[in-house]
């Protein structure tokens, strides 16, 4: 399991991270989820890898919990298969039970496609599940089958936009206007909206300019494993791109 931060330029805080399942392949080396998940989630091996990863995820929190680090909340994403489940909500809550974590300390990520099948059943899902105190984010928004209508009518609390829109901004004047009409429809509709996969300067001032303050990609952090996720919890200037411009996690920020 690896943890990349999502930080938050204006207040310079990790604001939480996303637990990113990694594949040790003996001849591949270390697989990022990008590279497998696409294909676990055509088979129904990709619900039992959606519950061992909350477990984890729940286990290591309270791993932290229990030694007094301060964790930001960590986000978990979710397949579609394993939304539609309906004993999704009371799965959850009894891993929140059994590890004792923090409401508020557990994110879900979906993608739009994951709530579109089924409306009204995403809707009970999702309200079930803020009820556990837990977080909602919108994930690759723009790049699955999403219908506005639905979106609308989903208690989401967080918009993330895909890497696709993000590359290139300094000269994709198509990626400049959607993400710029990204960040109006978060600030309307009330979601906070993080850019992913940030990779350079150019694209981070790209979006500071359109009112972007929360970014999570290469620039600022790689997924990280737990030894080195924790020494950056413990020390946040360290491993920062000291090239970023605007403020930057420092240890005063980070209680
Ligand atoms: O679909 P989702 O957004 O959950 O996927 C996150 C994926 O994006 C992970 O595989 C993660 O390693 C990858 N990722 C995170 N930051 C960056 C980045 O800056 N550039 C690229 N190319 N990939 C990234
Ligand atoms: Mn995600």
């Amino acid at each position: 399991m690896q943890y990349q931060p999502v930080v938050d330029t204006e207040s310079g805080r990790i604001v939480c991270a996303e637990a990113l399942l990694c594949w040790q392949h003996p001849v591949h080396g270390l697989l990022l989820p990008g590279r497998f998940i696409a294909l676990a989630a055509t088979h129904s091996l990709i619900t039992r890898i959606g519950l061992w990863t909350l477990a984890e995820v729940c286990r290591q929190m309270r791993i932290w919990q229990d030694s007094g680090l301060h964790v930001p909340s960590i986000a978990v994403n979710l397949s579609a298969r394993q939304f539609i489940d309906p004993d999704l909500p009371e799965c959850i809550g009894e891993l929140v039970d059994r590890y004792g974590i923090l409401p508020g300390s557990l994110e879900i990520e979906l993608t739009e496609t994951s709530a579109a099948s089924d409306v009204d059943l995403a809707r009970m899902t999702m309200v079930a599940l803020r009820v556990l105190g837990i977080s909602l984010s919108i994930d690759d928004f723009g790049t699955g089958h999403a219908s506005l209508s639905h979106q609308r009518a989903l208690p989401f609390d967080k918009l993330k936009i895909d890497r696709e829109f993000v590359r290139q901004l300094d000269s994709s004047t198509d990626n400049r206007a959607i993400c710029r009409s990204l960040l109006s429809l978060g600030k309307v509709l009330k979601l906070a909206v993080i850019a992913e996969g940030v990779e350079t300067g150019e694209e981070l001032v790209a979006l500071q300019s359109f009112g972007c303050h929360l970014f999570q990609g290469f620039f600022f952090h790689r997924p990280l494993d737990v030894d080195d996720f924790v020494r950056l919890m413990r020390n946040p200037t360290r491993g920062n791109n000291r090239n970023a411009p605007g403020k930057l996690p420092t240890s005063e920020t980070i209680p």
